[in-house]
């Protein structure tokens, strides 16, 4: 029988973290309350559930909280551990992609952020390393897992196509916003797993709008809009 409980969800409309743990709730067909933070003014729920790190995503299921996209992420797929399972079977190639969730996280993540924060010299560097990750993420996924398209798995979104689908809105924003994109010609599996991403109908119907995203950019960056 189906397991009862009270799920609410701490984010922020634009956050990627928060959009993982929407879209790992609703592929598990689990309901929810949203809870929307503004995080200039953090409410003192969100302090007393995340006192660590003061910052969304928080799920708190029948009043007990956890934070950390990640660690979410494998909650819910060990809670509900119906299908479809977000995390493989096989014990090795589970930490095969815990391992690329975290390189993802802890290197791509603050590596398009540098990107977009520094200027000159400085970001031109950024731009380089990037791009330079891009490919040892594009490359080490691919010899790991060998992708079966058009998700990471086939046809079921599972844990990396959650951790990576959940920025694919910012890839394009970014595009339009800054003039700039990933090469085709040198990042094809990356961009190619993206777009089937961007088209998925979970991924639409949960990503925030486009057009929103590119707006923010554009303000938080001081940016005009392109003129055709
Ligand atoms: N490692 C965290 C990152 C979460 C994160 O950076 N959240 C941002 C929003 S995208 C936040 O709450 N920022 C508020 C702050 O830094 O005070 C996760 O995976 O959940």
């Amino acid at each position: 029988m189906e397991k009862q409980s009270e799920v609410v969800v701490f984010g922020m409309w634009n956050s990627p973290y928060t959009t993982r743990v929407a879209l790992a709730l609703k592929l598990k067909g689990i309901p929810y309350e949203y809870i929307e933070e503004d995080l200039a003014n953090k409410s003192e729920l969100l302090l007393q559930s995340n006192p660590v790190h003061k910052k969304v995503p928080v799920l708190v299921h029948n009043g007990k909280s956890i934070a950390e996209s990640l660690v979410i992420l494998e909650y819910i797929d060990e809670y509900w551990n119906n299908t479809p399972k977000l995390l493989p079977e096989d014990p090795y190639q589970r930490a095969k992609v815990r391992f690329w969730a975290n390189f993802h996280d802890q290197k791509l993540m603050p590596g398009g952020l540098h990107c977009i924060m520094s200027k000159g010299k400085e970001q031109e560097k950024a731009i380089e390393d990037y791009y330079g990750l891009l490919k040892v993420f594009e490359d080490g996924t691919e010899r790991d897992f060998q992708q079966k398209p058009p998700f990471f798995n086939g046809d079921t979104l599972g844990f990396l196509d959650i951790v990576v689908g959940s920025s694919s809105c910012n890839y394009k924003a970014f595009a339009e916003a800054f003039g700039s994109s990933i090469d085709p010609e040198k990042h094809p599996a990356f961009l190619s797993w993206l777009s089937a991403l961007l088209d998925c109908p979970l991924m639409k119907e949960t990503l925030p709008p486009h057009d929103k995203v590119v707006a923010r950019l554009r303000e938080k960056f001081s940016l005009s809009p392109k003129v055709d």
